[in-house]
């Protein structure tokens, strides 16, 4: 059993300090506000003075705090202890900002793993949960059997950012997933119907449009955004339309849909009326 730190204890920290724990490692947590520590020393870990305390003698460091510029500051304080340490950063950031704390950190000789969980903290430790992770490709081999007690880990290469740039793609998918929810459910809500019983027909269509994603992803893949088009772009532009329209009609702010409705709009103004949505991308991604 290694003797894991763990620097940052909110909600997340502590469960990751607290599964540890769990598994039988030896666990030394550190916090800015010492007393988000008590319920861990009382389930067995020790508290350090410092982040430098907590790595001083640590196999493996996990820093899990609310942004970069937080990570920063605890492993600025932390930076006398950092050569020949493994670090494994799980905060949310963007890949350059990993990249740029893979550097700082790499300079002060340790060996860096950026990390993007997709759990929420209940889900620490239980099925389901996953962390992405991108860095030391070493760092991950050695400390696997404990990063797999978290969640289930998926290695995604050496670039630092990688893990960060997954990490927010997913959590693009899944506002993508909650701003259309919202929109339909102030849709239906504007004629006093209930949410909860309209889900009944929202969960099975979303489900039924999630099998239409595998094609749309060739599409995207290839290029060939006109190839075995079954809705076509032009059609689709006149739903969005009418989505807006009949938003406005309902005194309903058709904020979410809007992006959606323009960028179609102006795809088929280019020629691209035969297409599949897949071909949205292609103004999107080329955006500086
Ligand atoms: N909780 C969740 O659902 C999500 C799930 C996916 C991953 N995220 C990311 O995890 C990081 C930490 O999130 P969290 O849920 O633990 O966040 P909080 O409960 O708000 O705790 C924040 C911790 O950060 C510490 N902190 C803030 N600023 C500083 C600073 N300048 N120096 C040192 N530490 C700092 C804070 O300390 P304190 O306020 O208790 O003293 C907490 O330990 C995050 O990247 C999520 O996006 C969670």
């Amino acid at each position: 059993m290694s003797k894991i730190s763990v620097l940052g204890l909110g909600a997340m920290g502590s469960a990751l300090a607290a599964t540890l724990l769990r598994n039988g490692h030896s666990v030394t947590v550190w916090n800015r506000t010492p007393a988000r520590a008590e319920p861990l020393a009382a389930a067995g870990a020790r508290i350090a003075a410092s982040p430098a305390d907590a790595m001083a003698d640590a196999d493996l460091t996990i820093l899990c705090v609310v942004d970069y510029a937080a990570a920063r500051a605890v492993l600025e304080e932390a930076e006398g202890a950092l050569a020949g340490r493994d670090l494994v950063n799980l905060t949310n950031g963007t890949p350059r900002d990993a990249q740029e704390l893979a550097d700082w950190v790499a300079a002060k000789g340790a060996a860096y793993l950026d990390g993007g969980i997709m759990a929420i903290p209940p889900m620490i430790g239980e099925a389901g949960a996953l962390i992405l992770y991108s860095g030391s490709t070493a760092l991950f081999e050695r400390h696997k059997p404990s990063l797999l007690a978290l969640a289930e880990g998926r290695f995604l290469g050496e670039d630092p950012g990688r893990a960060a740039l997954y990490d927010l793609a997913l959590l693009s998918g899944m506002y993508g997933l909650f701003s259309g929810f919202l929109h339909a459910g102030a849709l239906v809500t504007s004629s006093g119907a209930g949410m909860s019983d309209f889900l009944t027909l929202l969960l099975p269509w979303l489900e039924a449009m999630s099998g239409t994603l595998p094609d749309l992803a060739g599409k995207i893949d290839s290029g060939l955004h006109d190839r075995n088009v079954v809705s076509n772009l032009a059609m689709q532009a006149i739903a969005l339309e009418n989505i807006v329209r009949a938003s406005r009609e309902q005194n309903v702010a058709p904020d979410f849909i809007n992006a959606m409705r323009r960028l179609t709009a102006m795809r088929v103004d280019q020629g691209h009326g035969g297409d599949d949505i897949s071909g949205v991308i292609e103004l999107i991604r080329r955006l500086e």
